[in-house]
């Protein structure tokens, strides 16, 4: 589209093929047929009923009646953008895949972010783990690097994938709770699978109820290979960092916001590209040597591990830019099809039992959501380079293949399309010894599923412990069954004393009679106090009414915006509001539709002489931010709001007369984001 050339990508305008503006058209069939007549069908007689001869009322209700294909079996709900990736370093040194080496190239990508549990009509803030799965349009072929934004997972071996997923899903026999791990199956399933345990304490902490798609961390998850020109490997694991830090909600927060808004994050992420704050992550990998494979005391196969960040460095290789929506939901975020097997030469698996399960379920699972075998034609599918093979027909076939010869090898076409050697591009499986008796069995390297539980508990700070304490309690204080419940404490007893004792106390369990761990490590990469804090895009709600100080307003508006802060004014009515010294500012809220969860900080003007209502929602507002750990500020009349709450000189609460010292302060706590030990001062 005309407004995209500036920044097309070899995706973007292949894209263009298939894309269709039907604005200012002909209605016609969808053979082409010009239409007379599309609101009543074909009668006998005008009270008489409809015809089968009808075609037109016919293809119509069909094509309607077929409209929705199977949601995905899990991470349903998603959204998709577009954008593109940029390498920073070199990386022969491990790869020849050549997008990890042109350090001058951009690949374009798409990304779906999603979550995992609830429908695709559920909603965005629910605690879960959220996907991050990118497809690199690579110029050797599709890329995909299927992710999450926590870096383990439940389970150690593909084969409990269909268990796991039964015992979070909705209950089998009245589908309830939607989009929630709070019930018995997934804590029975937990309790009775105790690799979950690592995991289990990131789904509990604030990773689950991320603040946006742009503030997050996403995980590889799985240990890889990277393979070099000479054929060398190493193992990595890759990550995504997000420039804006990684930041969450909190809980009460989350569950709000899933009824006021429940596309929050689609909301988030669609605006903020939209209005060219365009999210950035950074790629960074860790890289073991082949012969450091059993140097780390666990085992680099097993998927509920983490490589600690100040053990292994994570090294930034590159950033990914993404800078634009969808032209159309379907087609694009509901059709693209991601699998782990897309790889590129230089990129390489190892035998971790998940990752080899994964290879299989993902193109099973889009052969049925799909609809067939020719998934890879859909637009947003195809690789940028063309593909050429003896595969053929099966449903919706797009491609008209010439020629009589679909079979290897041949001589009617000189044996082509011919396989290519490995030194001219062709892909070669990286040539692992394997040796082994056949045995169904875990490894007993694969035993100890505790340690790393302990070291994420470790490295947590007091708000984030109590964040967890709080997760669990909420969790399993909707479990029913008695016996679960006490085998979930005894289970993280395992973890920390502290912590099960603590959710015991609050579900009415019975604490833990025995526990413990000698695991004294932290890994303070893992506490999100030590993120990346930025005023980047952060909401601020301005309340004010008719009156108000118009020079201070509008310096502060001067300031925020000028930082990269997206203020947005809430009055008695939406539209023009006057101030002083002329100022008339334009407010897009009323209480109504504006609540404090939808914004990241408050800046209190003043309130209403006339409007009772209006008065009691502002006092409301900033009550509730306020418990949520927000950035509070007023000035002039605004600061009496504040007293009446009680909230002045709390951390976080800033007032005062001199406004440049005013707005340098607010917009500092603004970028500190959240005052979690408020409740202590
Ligand atoms: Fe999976 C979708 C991530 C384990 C089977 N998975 C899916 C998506 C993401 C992940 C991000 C959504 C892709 C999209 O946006 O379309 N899955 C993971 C991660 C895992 C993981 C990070 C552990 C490290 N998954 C996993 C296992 C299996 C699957 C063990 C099966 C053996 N996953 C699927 C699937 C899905 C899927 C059934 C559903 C829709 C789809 O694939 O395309 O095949």
């Amino acid at each position: 589209m005309d407004e995209h050339n500036d920044r097309k990508n070899s995706k973007d305008e292949q894209l263009d093929i298939f894309r269709t503006d039907d604005r200012g058209k002909e209605l016609t069939t969808n053979q082409g047929l010009k239409v007379s007549e599309d609101e009543f069908s074909l009668k006998a007689g005008v009270r008489g009923p409809t015809l089968l001869e009808d075609f037109h009322f016919r293809e119509k209700l069909t094509h309607f009646d077929h409209e929705r294909i199977p949601e995905r079996v899990v991470h349903a709900r998603g959204f998709g953008v577009h954008g593109e990736f940029q390498l920073y370093k070199n990386m022969e040194k491990y790869t020849r895949a050549k997008f990890l080496q042109d350090t001058s190239r951009k690949t374009p990508v798409f990304v779906r972010f999603s979550t995992v549990n609830g429908s695709r009509g559920s909603a965005d803030t629910v605690r879960d783990a959220r996907g991050f799965a990118t497809k690199f349009y690579t110029e050797e072929g599709n890329y995909d690097l299927v992710g999450n934004n926590i870096p383990v997972f439940f389970i150690q071996d593909a084969i409990k994938f269909p268990d796991l997923v039964h015992a979070f899903k909705p209950e089998p026999d009245n589908d309830i709770p939607q989009a929630s791990t709070a019930h018995d199956t997934f804590w029975d399933f937990v309790a009775n699978n105790q690799e979950s345990a690592h995991m289990i304490m990131w789904i509990m902490s604030d990773r689950a109820i991320p603040r946006s798609f742009r503030m997050m961390e996403g995980f590889g998850v799985h240990t890889f290979r990277l393979v070099n020109e000479e054929g060398k490997a190493h193992f990595v694991k890759f990550h995504w960092k997000p420039l804006l830090g990684t930041h969450s909600l909190v809980w009460d927060e989350a569950r709000k916001l899933a009824g006021i808004d429940p596309d929050f994050h689609r909301n988030d992420l669609w605006g903020a590209i939209e209005n060219g704050f365009f999210p950035e992550f950074e790629l960074g990998v860790q890289i073991l040597a082949e012969e450091d494979e059993f140097s780390l005391g666990f085992d680099i196969l097993d998927a509920t591990k983490i490589w600690p960040e100040e053990d292994i460095p994570v090294n930034i290789i590159g950033k990914m830019t993404l800078n634009r929506n969808v032209d159309n939901f379907f087609a694009e975020t509901e059709q693209v099809a991601f699998h782990l097997g897309n790889v590129v030469p230089g990129i390489d698996f190892t035998n971790d039992p998940l990752l080899q399960g994964r290879l299989f379920s993902y193109l099973d699972t889009q052969l049925l959501r799909l609809g067939g075998p020719n998934f890879h034609e859909i637009p947003i599918n195809r690789p940028v380079v063309p593909f050429h093979n003896n595969q053929r027909e099966g449903f919706h076939r797009q491609t008209i293949n010439l020629g009589k010869v679909s079979y290897h090898r041949n001589s009617l076409a000189g044996n082509t399309p011919s396989p290519v050697s490995p030194d001219k591009g062709g892909y070669a499986t990286y040539q692992e010894r394997v040796d082994g008796v056949k045995i169904r069995a875990r490894s007993e390297s694969f035993a100890d599923h505790f340690s790393q539980a302990t070291l994420f508990w470790n490295s947590m700070s007091p708000p984030e412990k109590m964040h967890i304490i709080e997760a669990f309690s909420f969790e399993l204080s909707k479990v029913k069954s008695e016996s679960v419940k006490q085998q979930v404490v005894d289970m993280f007893a395992n973890v920390d004393m502290e912590l099960a004792t603590a959710f015991a106390i609050n579900i009415g369990a019975h604490p833990p009679a025995r526990g413990g761990s000698a695991v004294t490590k932290s890994s303070p990469a893992l506490s999100q106090e030590n993120t990346v804090k930025s005023v980047q895009t952060r909401k601020v709600a301005i309340i004010l009414t008719e009156g108000f100080n118009g020079p201070e307003v509008n310096y502060v508006l001067y300031r925020l915006i000028n930082e990269g802060i997206i203020p947005e004014i809430i009055s008695e009515h939406i539209g023009m509001v006057h101030g002083t010294e002329g100022v008339v500012v334009k407010a897009e809220h009323t209480f109504l539709t504006a609540k404090s969860v939808l914004f990241d900080a408050v800046y209190m003007v003043r309130g209403s002489n006339t409007n009772v209502m209006f008065n009691k929602d502002a006092a409301y507002f900033i009550d509730e931010a306020y418990s949520h750990y927000k950035p509070i500020g007023a000035t002039g009349a605004g600061i009496e709001w504040l007293r009446v709450n009680q909230i002045l000189g709390q951390p976080g609460v800033i007032t005062g007369t001199d406004m440049q010292e005013f707005v340098t302060q607010f917009i500092e706590a603004v970028a500190a984001q959240r005052f979690w030990y408020r409740e202590l001062a």
